[in-house]
């Protein structure tokens, strides 16, 4: 009887594993897999984990889905420990700025060389070209998997005390910045006075005006709606701008079989083409909503003439001359070189 009950059993977990999909039988597939991201789904930075994990759960049929905590939440805030934390598969993938990777990886540094990039057409230059292949194979040697870019987009400077049109007018503003040893030194040389602080930590500085001032993508400020906590004074420099990369933890990637992996890299760019376009909306000059919306709330929002903006890019030059060698001269001159051709 006993025997005749194992030869029961075992017909019918055979049965259970031909009927349920390989995925499963492999056990590989997590049920979801937890997705990193700095702000929240309403800014263009977070529409893009939003058209990512939405087009990868409808083409791999709901095989692969996305759970996104924004806030970088999983490192409880501190958006230079996401590296790591992508690495360590504490965080399984995610969308994010070159700027909290650069501690971990150096040449993502390029992008936060001031004045480098002086329009759309010199990013997508480099992002497109040889020096975004070459920054991907970086990654993916630290063990991380890259997939496409995104765009957080240009930093402009904003402050509570005066207008900035010239490099003197920076002198002694508190101003915080990311958790960059770059940026630390582009402020310094403006004459300003920089703070390292997470975003988690700089909107109360902000508010409590224990910070003068801060730099971000426009989309970031008005989303933050920091006009109401009084930076009221805001200057279009353009100085860096700060790609997104999509990426996937290698294990996780590697956990995939290689049609899913197809259907997840091509949804990332897609993501990335879509988000790219939506980041760009409303801050040039004929297509000036978002400038415009920003000025109604009482803000003076300065542009620079040419020879006000040269006067920044010389006041940093020495700290471009410093950090081409930081970060490696041939790949400074290989994007000088293709920004030069674009
Ligand atoms: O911290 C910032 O300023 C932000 C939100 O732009 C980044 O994560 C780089």
């Amino acid at each position: 009887k006993i025997v005749k009950q194992l030869c029961l059993g075992a017909t019918l977990m055979m049965g259970m594993v031909a009927l349920s999909p390989i995925v499963h039988a492999e056990g590989k597939y997590k049920d979801e897999y937890k997705l990193s991201l700095v702000v929240n789904t309403t800014f263009p930075w977070g529409q893009a984990t939003e058209i990512w994990s939405n087009l990868v759960s409808e083409r791999t049929q709901g095989r692969i889905k996305f759970k996104i905590y924004p806030g970088t939440s999983l490192v409880q805030g501190d958006q230079t420990r996401e590296f790591p934390a992508i690495r360590q598969g504490i965080i399984d993938v995610a969308v994010g700025s070159t700027i909290n990777w650069s501690p971990q990886i150096k040449e993502l540094n390029l992008f936060s060389m001031p004045f480098l990039m002086p329009d759309y057409a010199a990013v997508d230059a480099l992002t497109q070209g040889e020096v975004g292949k070459k920054i991907f194979e970086r990654i993916e040697k630290a063990g991380v998997i890259p997939l496409a870019w995104g765009e957080n987009g240009y930093r402009q400077v904003s402050n509570s005390k005066q207008a900035i049109r010239k490099p003197e007018d920076l002198k002694g503003l508190k101003l915080r910045v990311v958790g960059s040893p770059l940026f630390m030194d582009t402020f310094t040389a403006l004459g300003a006075n920089p703070v390292q602080m997470s975003w988690a930590d700089a909107q109360p500085a902000l508010a409590s005006k224990a910070v003068d001032g801060q730099e971000n993508p426009l989309a970031i400020y008005n989303g933050s709606k920091l006009y109401n906590v009084g930076q009221k004074y805001l200057t279009l420099w353009n100085y860096v701008n700060d790609p997104l990369v999509f990426v996937v933890n290698k294990e996780v990637w590697n956990s995939w079989s290689k049609e899913d992996r197809e259907i997840v890299r091509q949804a990332a760019i897609d993501a990335g083409k879509q988000e790219i376009a939506i980041a760009r909306k409303g801050i040039s000059p004929g297509d000036d909503g978002l400038i415009k919306d920003i000025q109604g709330q009482g803000v003076e929002v300065v542009s620079l003439t040419a020879e006000e903006y040269q006067a920044f890019v010389k006041a940093t030059q020495p700290v471009f001359a410093k950090w081409k060698d930081r970060i490696g001269a041939d790949l400074i001159d290989l994007a000088l070189k293709d920004i030069e051709n674009r």
